[in-house]
């Protein structure tokens, strides 16, 4: 076999309905000139979200950076809030647009999310809210973390942007937390083109989130907070209303290639391949990270761009730390302070998955990869 693809291998691609099913759409929203702020689709897309994911309040927003932005301004939240360094640098961004300061705590080795027993050392009178990542769509220790956030009356919003379609023994992982926000950016499992939205417990707080994210409009002639324009487009919605016929079928595609690499990657050393945290009831498969051991033949980097002359864009998620960018080194700059994430930094690689991706081209990541492991 050639050891190089016919066209580049992305890290992702996106799932598309079948063109034919999205015209109509189109044609209806041609029909009717209704483009946008809570159009049918938009309805109809709220709702049938709502029950796909088994929640029951929904807030649709133009990506998922808004709905963190939004999400924050939601709760009053103020001050300092902890989260992780390990994460898209999305998440600490929505802290410092909010002129709140972002407090990065430690990693855990399993769920790469926030280790909750380093979490109260960080609290301290400014503390008002903590921001975990479920990376990866693995969940984060839920429980341990609801539990700090309680005794020390912490408010507590889910990054969730990579956990679509995730449950656990309770149902759908987006239902924890005082928030939850995911993305249909087109890089995840489920994609509106840009898109997210935000999960929330109650009718008045998706009432105060609904009206943040149409400029604050408590109606035509009133503004009665400093909203944001957030609103997912007719487009959008009506993306994901026809994606949604097809992503359980998208996600299993995902389970199939998960499985393929697994076997491939077996037994190679140096090369350790992470599985969800115990507890996940239904995964999503949206990355494939593996860690590249000190035992493997070449360093991570090395193989990364290895991987690149072979025309396979995998990518390191996420690697540099989010603390190491200029405008988080004044809030920490203490490399040591985060072992964990700092080493898993340093091997990470995320491999190619996405619905689609044939065996052939996994074979070959899989032996590329393998030359420098040898088997043991
Ligand atoms: N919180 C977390 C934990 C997040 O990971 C993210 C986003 C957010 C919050 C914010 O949510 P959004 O505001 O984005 O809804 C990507 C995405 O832009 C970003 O959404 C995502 N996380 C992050 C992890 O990855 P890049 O810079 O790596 O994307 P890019 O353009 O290099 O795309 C990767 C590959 O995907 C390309 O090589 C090819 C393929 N691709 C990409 C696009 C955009 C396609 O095939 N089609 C496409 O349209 O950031």
């Amino acid at each position: 076999m050639s050891d190089k693809p016919n066209s580049p291998i992305y890290v992702t691609r996106p799932y598309l309905p079948p063109l034919e099913e999205f015209l109509p759409y189109l044609e209806q929203i041609w029909a009717t000139r209704q483009l946008t702020n809570g159009g049918p689709f938009h309805e109809q897309f709220e709702r049938a979200l709502g029950e796909y994911l088994g929640v029951k309040y929904v807030s649709l927003f133009a990506n998922g950076t808004l709905a963190l932005l939004t999400a924050l301004k939601a709760l009053h939240i103020t001050g300092e809030v902890i989260t992780t360094p390990y994460s898209f640098v999305a998440t600490a961004h929505s802290l410092l647009w909010n002129d709140i300061t972002p407090v990065f705590v430690d990693i855990d080795r399993q769920t790469m999310g926030i280790a909750p027993e380093k979490i109260e050392a960080a609290i301290t009178e400014r503390t008002t809210a903590i921001l975990p990542v479920h990376v990866y769509g693995y969940p984060c220790d839920v429980r341990k973390i609801r539990a700090i956030a309680d005794r020390h009356n912490l408010r507590v919003i889910f990054d969730a942007a990579h956990a679509f379609g995730v449950r656990d023994e309770g149902g759908s992982l987006l239902r924890h937390g005082n928030l939850s926000v995911v993305s249909f950016h087109a890089t995840k499992v489920f994609t509106t083109f840009e898109g997210g939205a935000i999960i929330s417990p109650n009718a008045e707080i998706k009432r105060r989130i609904d009206n943040l994210k149409n400029f604050g409009f408590l109606n035509e002639i009133s503004v009665t907070e400093l909203g944001i324009n957030g609103k997912m487009n007719e487009v959008q919605a009506a993306m994901g209303l026809a994606q949604l016929k097809h992503i359980d079928t998208a996600i299993e595609q995902r389970r199939a290639a998960d499985q393929t690499y697994r076997r491939l990657l077996a037994g190679v050393r140096g090369v350790h391949c992470p599985m969800p945290p115990a507890g996940v009831r239904h995964h999503n498969y949206s990355y494939f990270p593996i860690l590249i051991g000190r035992d493997y033949g070449i360093s991570r980097d090395q193989l990364f761009t290895e991987l690149r002359q072979h025309s396979i864009f995998a990518r390191r998620y996420f690697y540099p730390l989010i603390s190491n960018f200029r405008m988080y080194k004044a809030a920490d700059d203490r490399k040591e302070r985060f072992p964990v994430a700092a080493d898993i930094a340093s091997r990470v690689l995320c491999l190619p998955i996405f619905p689609g991706i044939d065996e052939a081209t996994q074979t070959l990541i899989g032996e590329l990869i393998a030359r420098h492991g040898g088997r043991s």
